[in-house]
């Protein structure tokens, strides 16, 4: 049996405060355009794909920063990364800053079918950061102040011959966001990720630690349920603030197959397998036959650390 998938992961280099989103949706065609010509069937963009990472930026009135946000989707601006999906045939995930009818605010991505049909939403769960300025951080990240947590869960989508699912950036270093979705089978995981170079509370922490622990938390994820994983950074410098690359397609064995070399848009492609993940799924990670729920309920009724109390 053989289930064959080619993925294009699209990395983007910075994308500055003032980029005009067209000129941005026109470097995602590119990508997509080029990764079709290679035979993609899926193309996997970042986090917050149409603008810069503006969490970056403090604003006391959040209503100013309503304008990084897409009320509809599709819109003008990304009707286009549409239109090409479905000339082409090929399937993507998109990252962007939702904005609902409701005034909701959430980090939400999309997943797209080769019809060019919205088949799945996922709004992110794991909001890092604060959510007020803090004046001791060598810059912001005010994701809790502009997004609510999402409302979604993990949902997966059997779609484009597989069971797909998605997160967002920081999910990834959360087990239970791979845990969730490989509870439902998932076979491959597409996330985006704007993650500085720099920890803005420990400038002792290097960017080749933090690359560590983007493979880690990827490698982890794909091994332990044993599904594939397709990870597309957002990278270079964007007004000033560095974010390391490292996009890669990481194998149900925790193995990275293909990872960007630049830190500017480059596509990363690997043709998979998805009957791949069956071994894993079957064996070490078959979850009925080796979990063990009867110890695991503290980890869905606690969040925080309760230590034994000292006799
Ligand atoms: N975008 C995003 O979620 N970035 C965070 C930075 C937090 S630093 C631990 C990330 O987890 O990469």
């Amino acid at each position: 049996m053989s289930r064959p998938l080619t993925i294009a992961v699209a990395q983007s280099g910075a994308v500055q405060k003032d980029d005009p989103r067209q000129a941005n949706v026109a470097r995602l065609c590119k990508m997509m355009s080029d990764a079709a010509d290679q035979g993609a069937d899926i193309v996997v963009f970042t986090e917050i794909a149409l603008t810069t990472f503006f969490p970056r930026y403090y604003a006391e009135d959040r209503a100013e920063m309503d304008q990084w946000f897409e009320r509809e989707m599709p819109n003008a601006a990304t009707q286009p990364l549409f239109d090409l999906a479905r000339e082409r045939g090929v399937g993507f995930y998109l990252g962007y800053g939702e904005l609902t009818p409701e005034g909701r605010h959430f980090n939400t991505s999309i997943l797209v079918d080769k019809e060019a049909r919205i088949v799945g939403k996922y709004r992110k769960v794991h909001l890092p950061g604060h959510d007020e300025f803090d004046p001791d951080r060598a810059f912001q990240h005010l994701e809790k102040r502009y997004f609510e947590p999402g409302d979604l869960g993990f949902p997966v989508w059997d779609t484009m011959g597989g069971t797909m699912g998605m997160c967002i950036c920081n999910d990834r270093r959360w087990p239970e966001t791979f845990r969730v979705m490989g509870l439902k089978g998932v076979e491959l995981v597409m996330l985006g990720y704007n993650t500085p170079s720099a920890n803005s509370q420990n400038d002792g922490e290097t960017a080749e630690m933090r690359k560590f622990h983007n493979r880690l938390t990827l490698q982890a994820g794909a091994y332990q349920n044993s599904t594939f994983v397709a990870a597309a950074a957002k990278a270079g410098t964007e007004d000033g603030h560095h974010m390391f690359g490292e996009s890669c397609i990481v194998a149900p064995t925790g193995e990275i197959i293909a990872m960007a070399k630049t830190e500017d848009d480059e596509l990363v492609i690997a043709e998979i397998d998805l009957d791949d993940t069956a071994f894993g799924k079957a064996t070490v990670f078959d979850f009925a036959r080796h979990r063990r729920i009867e110890h695991y309920g503290i980890i869905s009724t606690q969040t925080g650390v309760t230590k034994p109390s000292v006799k």
